[in-house]
């Protein structure tokens, strides 16, 4: 007879999930002291976000926005979760089983983590630590909650799980239950002399019984321990010292400052996207399940590959650089039309041609490979980044350091190209290539190996779906054409007659541009609103819809307005 039977599956199931946490926290302890990307399940979550097929994680991006990592780390935690409690209960039958399914686990972090770009062999020691250690507390927890039933007087051995896995007769016998008080003969597990359990118990063939109270104190150590592991790791994960190191900086001033920027650029009208986005409301966008925390002061840019003289820049080596300005308008080619992620900010930084001069750019070459810390890859065209646009290595952005999330130290911003083909963050090294050589990390992926950004307009007010009352009505928004410029911008209501809106000014062709239509008088009823641009080369924007894959969405923004 197998006397761990006796454990209700509740139980099992608890201490299941107990030891999984305390293995979750104390590797992320172990990774917050080696290395906070090594924490084995952002390293599967990463894993998982690289292997998932395009169509999936364009319908992720779709249904949840800029949540979509909170998702996939929740369901990720869930599936876990569900997996410790199986443990749990294998482990209750016998302990074997659940050692050797967290060892499974284990086995999965650790390829999760060496398969991560730039990882070492010291960054499986979160995993194995945290594994170990969850081990330990289920072996322990186990042991507690089950009390050899020599102690527990004569029915302590006849004791068999009633259905629902209630306690048994021998725990009921015990009168251990968690919310009696003061059993007078339970005896504490810490007071159980280990010598009273027989080597043959050790075995796991011996008769045990359910105790409560030594599941209950199992389950409150093992909670507080993954709880203080935990914090304290998340702690230590660089994310203090980074910010420090962050907000020490003091950035260069630009050889050639621009102007501030001229009122007219922003019409200042309530509910239209100001004209520089605040840092805080800029989009994100990335597949970085953790912002990687990359230190200034051992941050170093490599170029290399197809050039005379490969170069490797520090972060003082590019300050002391000339520094440059530009206004540039960032966008996302996963942006649907009418969509959030796009947004318009001043960034600092130096000229990305001249370190590439400084390089030696070989005949034959057609694209940098620029890789970020998270080894995220962006192929851009060589001649694109060298035709005298404001391609920069930026790391200051609206007046600040470069924020964290928008890849400090240093980016790449390339104007009038896609985020993805041009405007890595984190970057750490640009291998100079060819595009029939090498190959960047979206375009396996689905999505067109070079990416310019499409002319395209957005109506920010009214609102879609919004009620709003008769009479005259401003209709205002952006329109965007990088580095070509947008010369024209028309709203129709109803399909009635194209009507030119006045435009904004904007300092110079990279960036959007706002318009504004101020005299429509809106009826009672309800309306359909449409928007188009024309760029500075005569193009105006398709009718065609045509979805953000694989180079970027077209058609016109078109919203739907009650008038009561
Ligand atoms: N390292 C890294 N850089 C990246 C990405 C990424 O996934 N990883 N995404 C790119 C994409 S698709 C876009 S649109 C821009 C978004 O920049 P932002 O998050 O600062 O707005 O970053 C680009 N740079
Ligand atoms: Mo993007």
């Amino acid at each position: 007879m197998q006397s761990n039977r006796r454990m209700p599956s509740w139980a099992a199931a608890l201490i299941g999930l107990v030891s999984g946490a305390v293995a979750v926290g104390v590797s992320l302890l172990a990774a917050g002291l080696v290395n906070p990307s090594a924490f084995p399940v952002v390293a599967v979550g990463d894993s998982a976000v690289d292997l998932t097929p395009a169509a999936l994680k364009e319908w992720a991006i779709r249904s949840f926005g800029e949540n979509d990592k909170v998702v996939l780390l929740g369901g990720i935690l869930v599936v876990m979760a569900v997996i410790a409690a199986l443990l749990g209960i294998a482990a209750a039958r016998d302990v074997r089983y659940g050692l050797a399914g967290l060892a499974a686990f284990g086995v999965v972090g650790v390829v999760a983590v060496l398969t991560r770009p730039d990882s070492g062999l010291a960054d499986v020691l979160p995993t194995v630590v945290g594994v170990g250690a969850g081990m330990f507390a289920l072996s322990r927890i186990i042991r507690r909650s089950l009390v050899p039933v020599e102690e527990l007087g004569p029915y302590g051995d006849r004791g068999h799980p009633t259905p629902g896995g209630a306690v048994g007769a021998a725990g009921a016998a015990h009168g251990t239950g968690l919310w009696e008080t003061a059993p007078d003969s339970s005896p504490e597990s810490e007071e159980r002399p280990e010598a009273s359990v027989p080597p043959v118990m050790r075995a796991g063939n011996d008769l045990r019984a359910f105790d409560r109270r030594g599941l209950l104190t199992g389950v409150l150590g093992g909670v507080a321990a993954a709880g203080v592991a935990g914090i304290a790791g998340r702690m230590l994960s660089g994310r203090a010292e980074v910010s420090v190191a962050r907000s020490g900086i003091t950035l260069p001033r630009p050889a050639k400052p621009l102007a501030p920027l001229p009122a007219g650029v922003d019409l200042r009208l309530k509910g239209l996207s100001p004209f520089v986005t605040p840092n805080s409301d800029f989009y994100r966008v990335d597949t970085a399940l953790v912002v990687p925390q990359v230190d200034p002061g051992s941050w170093t840019l490599k170029i290399h590959g197809m050039v005379d003289r490969p170069v490797e820049l520090t972060f003082a080596d590019l300050m002391k650089r000339t520094v440059v300005e530009a206004d540039v308008t960032l966008c996302c080619v996963s942006n649907e039309v009418g969509g959030p992620y796009i947004g318009n900010a001043r960034w600092l930084g130096v000229s990305l041609a001249d370190v590439l001069r400084d390089a030696g750019v070989r005949r034959g070459a057609d694209m940098l490979l620029s890789t970020s810390a998270d080894g995220w890859t962006a192929g851009t065209p060589v001649d694109v980044v060298l035709d005298g646009r404001d391609a920069l290595l930026a790391f200051g952005m609206n007046g600040e350091a470069l924020p964290v999330d928008h890849g400090f130290p240093v980016r790449q911003v390339v104007p009038g190209l896609y985020g993805y083909v041009s405007a890595t963050k984190w970057v750490t090294d640009i291998r100079v290539t060819r595009f029939d050589e090498d190959e960047a990390y979206w375009t396996p992926r689905g999505w067109s190996a070079k990416g310019p950004i499409k002319t395209e307009s957005r109506i920010d007010l009214p609102r879609d779906g919004a009620s709003i009352s008769a009479g005259r009505t401003v209709i205002a928004g952006v329109a965007w054409a990088q580095h070509k410029g947008v010369d024209a911008v028309e709203v129709r209501v109803d399909r009635g007659p194209w009507r030119q809106a006045r435009l904004a000014e904007a300092p110079t062709a990279d960036t959007w541009r706002q318009w504004v239509l101020d005299d429509w008088d809106a009826t009672p009823g309800g309306h359909t609103i449409e928007v188009r641009a024309t760029d500075a080369t005569g193009y105006t924007q398709t009718a065609d819809r045509v979805p953000v894959a694989p180079d970027g969405a077209t058609g016109w923004h078109t919203i739907q307005v009650r008038v009561g």
